[in-house]
């Protein structure tokens, strides 16, 4: 039922059993997502259950033709959930079968149901529009859009870059960018919110699954995960684990999805603090460009370089933790382990598409070989134990692997707004006073959804103003004020794209769904305190990295390998 040549599989049978076969394919790697084709001639759709249409959204947009609810009666998943058949049948007429993944937990079909508004006729009986790919990793499909604007809200409103709006064409709205460019070309800074908000599925951020599972199934590589800091968060509600579980409970997971080596990127959040507070206080002591603002949140640095240039020199030159963490794989552990750098696959697991973008820059590409060669979402992630009906119950706990094993509190506090300044401090703090601190840990002001939280910090006669902002549009008051030369009263700025920080990045699940955002924040907050190491700066395995190889913080490989630059 599934035939082709190597690169274009097409589904040319209905029924469960092409869907399973391309499944299966995806899933061995002998084929990627972006080489399906499913838009081609179909048999007979009579039978062919809603569970497709599921995960082939492309199916139904394509070619499905109108079937009846009589037709389909016998596939409701709302049976399987234990619904009574009427029950059923009433909340299938509110699915608007937009193709979307989210069919049975929709906050469009629940306003639906408020309102008693019913399913009248498929969205797709509407004439077809191409599909718009003008961004690498979002996509665009005009066919699924009910015309609802809350991603052109989500761009203003709750992000900041304000790039969409609508526009007539063929006597459809359609939503499109307000300069009229590709959406690559404007000022979009690849956050992914506009996706995180759609309600039907007409927003989608590109998905790396195929080509992950291909290498994983590739004998020749080695194929390492490191998992973002605030990834833990959303396991923890999404499966039910307790907070003190998640991160053995992710391992584990990681390990049964088949990868070889699964390290923790809060190793890395830990290695950027040792970088980015040294390169804080090297600028204090000689007079240096500030305030520094942190440089760690790819739809930040994307805001910076496109809206404000001039900024640029206050930015740190610190890669995010995500990249550092790719450079060190590439180089510290491929020539540990006697690996080849091109035999080893890094795929790192965050909640964010803009990392998406930025681990395919080409500046992170020296000599043609990606630092990190796919990046997944935790949706992704957990999409990918799905597919491979992994039994999340069954999953060990292990621990994550040498050499980057250990990880301090404040590394996993990265993961909420505010968490990077935090670990700053307890660093700062430190090496201003030349003394071990071991009590005051927590700067809990800068804890928090506040657009704008401020902290200050005295130590041996010199004083630290700290500012953290999450949403980009709460950044630019201050930008302002900085470009037309006034003294905005900070020295140290965090700035996280969106809202919250990265426990409300578009690659997590919509919060209300799975945990709340206060719920997810908790998680990292709670790790932290439990943890054996709660500052970057005595990782000992950090301690022993620059021991054994980058020397110093700041030094001269340091640079080559966790610093960047910036493009106006
Ligand atoms: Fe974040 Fe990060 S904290 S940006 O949100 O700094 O995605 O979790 O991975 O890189 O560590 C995202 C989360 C990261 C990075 C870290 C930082
Ligand atoms: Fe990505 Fe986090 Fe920045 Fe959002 S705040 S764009 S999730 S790095």
């Amino acid at each position: 039922c599934v035939t082709g040549p190597a690169t274009v599989i097409q589904a040319v049978a209905a029924g469960r059993r092409a869907a399973e076969a391309i499944d299966s394919y995806l899933m061995r790697g002998y084929v990627q997502e972006s080489h399906i084709d499913y838009s081609c001639s179909r048999g007979s759709l009579e039978d062919l259950p809603k569970w497709e249409f599921e995960h082939f959204p492309k199916l139904e947009r394509a070619k499905m033709p109108a079937i009846s609810l009589k037709e389909r009666e016998g596939n409701f998943k709302e049976v399987e959930l234990g619904l009574s058949e009427e029950a059923a049948r009433e909340e299938a007429r509110r699915c608007l079968r937009c193709g979307c993944t989210q069919r049975y937990n929709c906050d469009l079909r629940r306003e639906a149901s408020e309102h008693d508004i019913v399913f009248e006729k498929p969205i797709h009986e509407r004439p077809y529009i191409p599909i718009v790919e003008d961004h690498p990793f979002i996509i665009r499909d005009h066919n699924k859009c009910i015309s609802c604007g809350r991603c052109i809200a989500a761009c203003a409103e709750v992000e900041g870059p304000d790039v969409l709006t609508f526009y007539m064409k063929h006597g459809r709205q359609l939503v499109g960018t307000k300069s009229g460019l590709p959406l690559r070309e404007t000022d979009c800074v690849s956050c992914g919110q506009c996706v995180n908000a759609c309600p039907c599925g007409a927003l989608e951020a590109r998905s790396e699954k195929g080509k992950v599972f291909r290498a994983i199934n590739d004998p020749t590589k080695t194929v390492v995960a490191f998992v973002a800091p605030a990834v833990r968060s959303v396991v923890s509600s999404h499966y039910g684990i307790p907070y003190d579980k998640a991160s053995g409970f992710m391992a584990g997971l990681l390990k049964k999805l088949g990868f070889d080596k699964v390290f923790d990127f809060s190793f890395a959040a830990d290695l950027t603090i040792v970088e980015e507070t040294t390169e804080f206080l090297n600028r204090v002591a000689n007079k240096g460009v500030m305030p520094q603002f942190t440089s760690c949140c790819p739809g930040w640095v994307n805001f910076v370089e496109r809206r404000y240039p001039e900024l640029i020199p206050h930015l740190s030159t610190c890669k995010s933790p995500q990249q550092m963490m790719g450079a060190t794989v590439k180089n510290h552990y491929a020539k540990l382990a006697g690996i080849n750098k091109e035999d080893l696959y890094v795929v790192s697991i965050v909640p964010c598409i803009a990392k998406k973008y930025e681990a395919a820059r080409p500046e992170f590409a020296p000599d043609g070989i990606r630092d990190v060669d796919a990046v997944l979402t935790s949706l992704e992630m957990m999409r990918m134990a799905e597919l491979k009906r992994i039994d999340t119950s069954t999953i060990e706990p292990q621990e994550f692997d040498e050499p980057y094993r250990q990880v301090s509190g404040a590394g996993i506090l990265f993961g909420a707004s505010g968490g990077v300044a935090e670990a700053a401090m307890r660093m700062a703090v430190e090496k201003l006073t030349g003394k071990v601190i071991t009590d005051h840990l927590d700067f809990e002001e800068v804890r928090g959804f506040e657009g704008l939280k401020e902290a200050t910090i005295q130590a041996n006669g010199t004083t630290v103003r700290v500012a953290v902002v999450s949403g980009l549009r709460n950044a630019e008051p201050i930008i302002e004020k900085i470009l037309q030369g006034v003294d905005v009263g900070y020295d140290l700025i965090e700035v996280m794209a969106c809202p919250g920080g990265c426990i409300c990045g578009a690659g997590h699940p919509v919060p209300e769904k799975v945990g709340t955002l206060e719920q997810r924040q908790q998680v990292l907050i709670n790790i932290d305190k439990i943890s054996t190491y709660r500052k970057s700066q005595e990782n000992p395995d950090i301690l022993r990295l620059y021991e054994d190889f980058y020397g110093e913080p700041n030094s001269p490989l340091a640079h080559k390998l966790l610093h960047t630059h910036y493009h106006p």
